[in-house]
């Protein structure tokens, strides 16, 4: 396989104005005419190169007459002598059945759909597979009547009719050029939910939400979301919806979360059905942010789009940005910003450290889907908030309305982003453009010295990034910083220096730097990268009674936490190296105390308490370490939760029960306090009364949420009664694979040290599919990324069994399988048996027959 390189862009020789396509839907054979009108764009007689992949070509006409000056290969067709402009009509076969990829055409379910992002579109018909090729599409859908009642695709229904085989026919036309990747087309039997939305300027939009058979008592909450964000993009954005209709349709087979094609998403349907049934409170904010995303896509991303791949944190870093913002303003900000952070801290980082390490606008790509990365999106979306944070909210909006008066309706770069931030603002970001061509995690060191005598207090910060895969020299980032001092009674102290006030932002650009400020009557304590204001890591001296200090005092809730995560990770650092001196766990009171006085504060939020509380994950742990030590963490983990649970437990016994509710609702109040309910809950499962309590909480629920934090407590603590609890669920659910998805994901997470027998045997129960990457991600990642435990049990037994089914899967969705290889990729940081057990591993994949080049892409880098 070949790599390409941004660096090599140049504009395609011809572009395609308009498409007329033709689907006649058949389950095997499917007959797909597309009449394309394509422009020269370049003086000379160049060849048109249309991209395809795994298309039977049927015929090509051009201007209407059977063109024969074409040479057509697997993943090309090359037509040549052709005039200046005309009409280009190609004929081709599919068989959607058989796609296994999930990607062109496909039958998910009963039904057919779509997914185009990034290259799929050209596994439907030859063509300018690249997204800076902007069309006006129509498209004719003809299927079974009875089979089929629904045929949708983008833009505007225009007209229908019944044909008399049974078969009947709907026209659709999209008013709005769009690159084929924003092509979607779905047929299927459906129950639809439909609401109204009024946009700010009087226009009525109908709004849709198809969902399989007998879920419409689980679309609601995806509608409220939808006609949320429909409103919140006008107030906080400006941006109004453009078509009259906009649909969703949910479907059960789908290798991402979901798509935003123009006026039609297709949503894996994880991100859309919930009811207090079947879903938990974080599944219903995991449809928000994605309804909420996947919406605000139609402005950042398909009104403005990306001129070729290598930009895609053009459209999903800015658009996580959105959704992350929307979340915020509708839910708790503190509670977001932190469960976004733990992912940059988690894996993202890890990304960042791993041999597929990448800037978030790529240098170098052999298969694009392996760019979908966390990198790209969250990484992304935190070099987007940086430009807020150094613009404000006025300036960075006036960026974005400029960045819409110069590149709406095309195909931009994140340069033109930027530059039209820079434009607006005034704001030099010259030195800031390096984070988009820069890869790593940047480590900033900060030191303080007071003079008590001039009252006066330095701040030094020094930052380095490390080399990282392909890119050894790294240079100095534009790193903003948001500082707060504090004196002995937690009153912040004003910033100033020779009399000037200086902002709480300190702007980092250099190597090192030394940030002076005066009087300042007392030596202050310090709080650092507030609000995580840049994605690096923070060395500070931090001592205990700094840290305790500040999670009493520091005026912000993330700012609390983040010292709370910081005492935490000192001592969990501590315990694994005395563990692995065969020393016990200990955890001192003053700690103990610190975490009591959290989960007592009334004056706190419950869901923000239940995040002061929780423990960075094993694999976040993991990130700390050259060398890492899975059982060492696995066991401080453990005893740190326990002696927790021990110390705390008259008061986490007291508020379990105070936070019991009533009825089920989805008040954020109702869910915050389910969540400290359920962080008391997980606790307890710890202690002798554990059993009790879990078993008890499972038995008398009425919702998912507290049933889940039930599962998971028993699953976690390894209780008596978590057996009896899975025969149950899965006696109750097995008919429901997305609500199965939940006890396959306990059962890949199972501490147990027969685990690995167990997900084995899971694989043969009847919900459980292979084939339906929600499935396998919810047994097979749980397992080999969640479980670090057994999945890297020093027998290598793991590592075999991620290798047979990446085989399984490099034949049939290598996509999913290029998610699953992950945690091989990380061999280097184990010790040195693991590492070499996971490289023979990663030689045989090499080695596999056909291997797809998402595998082959990582395990090449992974292997270098
Ligand atoms: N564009 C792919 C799915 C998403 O990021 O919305
Ligand atoms: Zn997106």
């Amino acid at each position: 396989p070949k790599a390409k390189y941004r660096a090599d862009y140049i504009k395609p020789d011809y572009t395609i104005t308009d498409i007329d396509f033709e689907f006649d839907l058949h389950d095997t054979a499917t007959h797909i005419v597309a009449v394309s009108k394509v422009v020269r764009q370049v003086e000379t007689d160049a060849a048109l190169v249309l991209n395809g992949d795994g298309l039977e070509l049927v015929r090509v006409e051009v201007n209407g007459t059977a063109w024969s000056d074409y040479d057509v290969s697997e993943s090309l067709l090359t037509l040549r002598s052709l005039p200046a402009s005309f009409d280009l009509t190609i004929e081709t076969l599919v068989n959607p059945e058989a796609n296994t990829l999930l990607e062109g055409l496909y039958k998910s379910g009963g039904g057919f759909c779509t997914q185009c992002e990034a290259e799929g579109f050209r596994r439907i018909t030859f063509y300018l597979d690249r997204p800076d090729v902007l069309a006006r599409f129509t498209t004719k859908v003809i299927a079974d009547k009875t089979s089929f009642p629904y045929l949708l695709s983008n833009g505007n229904r225009v007209a229908e009719g019944d044909l008399d085989n049974g078969r009947h026919w709907v026209q659709w036309q999209d008013p709005f050029p769009k690159p084929s990747y924003l092509f979607a087309l779905v047929a299927g039997d459906f129950d639809v939910l439909r609401d109204k939305f009024t946009t700010m300027s009087g226009r009525d939009v109908e709004l849709e939400i198809f969902v399989d058979k007998g879920n419409l008592d689980r679309a609601d909450y995806a509608m409220a979301s939808l006609i949320n964000s429909m409103k919140w993009d006008e107030e906080r954005f400006g941006l109004e919806y453009d078509l009259d209709i906009y649909m969703i349709v949910a479907v059960d087979f789908f290798n991402m979360g979901a798509m935003e094609n123009k006026g039609l998403n297709v949503f894996n349907s994880k991100f859309v059905l919930a009811n207090s049934k079947t879903a938990t409170d974080t599944d219903y904010q995991g449809i928000e942010a994605v309804i909420g995303h996947e919406y605000f896509h139609n402005w950042t991303g398909n009104r403005v789009t990306c001129r070729d791949w290598f930009q895609l944190s053009l459209k999903e870093g800015l658009t996580v940005f959105r959704d992350q913002e929307f979340s915020s303003d509708l839910g708790s900000r503190a509670v977001n910003r932190i469960q976004n952070v733990r992912i940059m801290r988690g894996p993202q980082f890890a990304e960042d450290r791993g041999p597929m390490s990448h800037p978030i606008r790529p240098e170098k790509v052999i298969e694009m889907n392996n760019f979908y990365t966390l990198t790209v999106y969250e990484k992304g979306s935190e070099v987007i908030r940086m430009m807020h944070t150094l613009l404000g909210e006025d300036k960075f909006q006036a960026g974005i309305k400029l960045y819409f008066e110069r590149h709406d309706g095309t195909a931009a770069t994140c340069d033109d982003f930027a530059q039209a931030m820079e434009d607006a603002s005034g704001v030099d970001l010259t030195l800031f453009r390096r984070w988009y061509s820069q890869a790593g995690t940047p480590i900033v060191t900060v030191t303080t010295d007071y003079n008590a005598e001039q009252k006066r207090y330095l701040v030094t910060i020094e930052q380095n990034t490390a080399p990282t895969a392909g890119q050894d020299d790294k240079l100095p980032l534009h790193i903003p910083m948001d500082i707060e001092l504090y004196d002995s009674v937690g009153h912040v102290i004003a910033l100033e220096c020779n009399g000037e006030p200086i902002h709480h932002v300190l702007n980092v650009t250099e190597a090192k730097q030394v940030f002076e400020f005066d009087n300042v009557n007392e030596k202050p304590v310090i709080s650092l990268l507030r609000e995580f204001s840049a994605p690096v890591v923070l060395e500070y001296g931090y001592s205990d009674e700094e840290l305790v200090f500040l999670m009493v005092h520091a005026r912000n809730e993330f700012a609390r936490w983040d010292v709370g995560q910081m005492l935490l990770a000192k001592y969990i650092r501590t315990n694994i190296a005395n563990v692995q001196q065969g020393k016990d766990v200990e955890l001192p009171e003053s700690v103990i105390d610190a975490f009591r006085g959290a989960l007592l504060d009334e004056n706190l939020d419950p869901a923000f308490i239940a995040e002061m509380l929780a423990l960075p994950s094993e694999n976040e742990i993991a990130g700390w370490y050259k060398i890492v030590d899975v059982d060492a963490i696995n066991a401080v983990a453990g005893k740190i939760s326990a002696i927790l649970a021990y110390a705390l437990e008259d008061e986490l016994t007291a508020i379990y029960h105070s936070l019991s509710q009533g009825e089920y609702n989805l008040a954020h109040e109702a869910m915050a306090k389910r969540a400290l309910r359920n962080r008391c809950l997980s606790y307890l499962a710890h202690t002798e009364e554990g059993n009790k309590l879990v078993a008890e909480q499972y038995v008398s629920s009425d919702n998912m949420t507290d049933t889940m934090a039930s599962m998971a407590a028993a699953n976690n603590a390894e209780l008596p009664c978590r057996a009896e609890q899975m025969t149950d669920f899965s006696d109750k659910w097995t008919h429901d694979g997305l609500v199965m998805d939940k006890w396959f994901m306990l059962q890949g997470a199972n501490p147990a040290a027969d685990s690995l027998a167990n997900v084995r045997k899971t694989m043969s129960h009847p919900a459980f599919d292979l084939k339906n990457p929600n499935r396998t991600r919810n047994l097979v990642a749980s397992f080999c990324a969640n479980n670090p435990v057994r999945f890297h049990a020093k027998d290598g037994s793991g590592y075999a069994f991620l290798t047979e089914i990446l085989t399984a899967l490099n034949a049939s969705n290598p996509q999913v399988a290029s998610r699953l290889i992950e945690p091989f990729l990380k061999y280097r940081v184990y010790d040195e048996q693991r590492q070499a057990l996971m490289r023979a591993e990663l030689e045989k994949i090499a080695k596999l027959e056909n291997l797809a080049n998402d595998l082959f892409e990582k395990v090449q880098k992974a292997l270098d």
